[in-house]
């Protein structure tokens, strides 16, 4: 066994979590969680650092189809780590400070809003500040209906940053967005589902037999297809109609020829010629 990196004499490359993330599989999910819950999951630099090599890893890893983001005890993020994420670099040279910036980005939404496999965020409890950009950077989200959710940044002297704002921007309209942004008032998962900065909310006691639910019901589709659907919509979103008709034609020309299990043959010969199942009810049978 070789020393993998400093931080954690545990981590290696194919598994570099341990230190301040925790991943669990199960049934093909991926349980990445949080893992500082006596700080109540504050994001510290050696916490971006460690998430980023996680996500690299489970994306080449068999284990996961489905990435959930979770948090361990009673939060999911109490957001950016006021001491060491703010207080400690206050001293620091412009770069450094730049590459701790980097490195919260480069996890928190640049390479989540593009992972390759789906990704649902579990709001089990507090939710602030920051925890909100990989929130809304996973493909879907489901909170506890008790979780307390909260743009704090007023509240502490800060206009939000770090793509915050641009990620409440996304899900939230602007009457809900500049409420919340310009109160700091705190709210809770009903609400966050209200104003569908989550998809939905459901009590605690539920929440991770609704969340597994949710990725079971994905690992049944084509996964090939499936990456290629949130992928592209996310770049069609960006992009006026004549562009997005090019781009959209041939994605669906590159996704069908590399498609492993060729479901576009298989769904046409189980309800035209086989009448096995009806598209518009369910999806084709990948077995045979
Ligand atoms: N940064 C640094 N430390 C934190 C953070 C944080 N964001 N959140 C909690 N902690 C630490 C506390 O300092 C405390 O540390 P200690 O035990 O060493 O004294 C420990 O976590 C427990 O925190 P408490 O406040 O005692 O926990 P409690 O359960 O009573 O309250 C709550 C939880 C409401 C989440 C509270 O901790 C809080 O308000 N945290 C800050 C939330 C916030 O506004 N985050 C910043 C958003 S803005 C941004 O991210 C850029
Ligand atoms: C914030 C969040 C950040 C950051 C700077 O407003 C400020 C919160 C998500 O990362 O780098």
């Amino acid at each position: 066994m070789s020393i993998a990196n400093s931080e954690s004499p545990a981590a290696s490359d194919a598994e570099p979590w341990g230190n301040n993330v925790k991943v669990e599989f199960e049934d093909g999910i991926a349980w990445v969680i949080l893992n500082r819950p006596e700080k109540r999951n504050a994001m510290s630099p050696s916490l971006n650092r460690e998430m980023i090599r996680v996500l690299d890893a489970l994306e080449v890893d068999e284990r996961c189809k489905v990435l959930v983001l979770t948090g361990a005890g009673e939060s999911y993020s109490a957001g950016m780590d006021l001491k060491e994420y703010f207080r400690e670099t206050d001293n620091a040279t412009p770069v450094e400070v730049m590459r701790v910036r980097r490195d919260s980005m480069a996890w928190q939404w640049r390479r989540l809003m593009f992972y390759p496999k789906p990704t649902i965020a579990m709001v089990n409890g507090w939710c602030f500040g920051g925890a909100f950009t990989s929130l809304v950077s996973c493909d879907l989200s489901i909170a506890a209906e008790e979780a307390i959710f909260g743009l704090s940044e007023v509240n502490w002297g800060i206009i939000p940053a770090g793509n915050v704002m641009r990620a409440v921007a996304e899900k939230m309209c602007t009457s809900d967005a500049l409420y919340y942004l310009m109160t700091g008032e705190p709210f809770d998962g009903k609400k966050a589902s209200e104003t569908r900065l989550v998809n939905e909310a459901v009590p605690l006691a539920q929440l991770r037999d609704r969340t597994r639910q949710i990725a079971l019901k994905l690992m049944e589709k084509n996964l090939h297809v499936v990456r290629a659907i949130k992928l592209t919509y996310r770049r069609v979103k960006e992009m006026n109609w004549d562009v997005s008709e090019d781009y959209l034609y041939a994605k669906a020309g590159e996704t069908y020829a590399s498609d492993p299990d060729k479901g576009r043959e298989k769904g046409m010969t189980q309800f035209l010629d086989k009448k096995a199942f009806k598209p518009g009810l369910g999806n084709y049978n990948n077995e045979t």
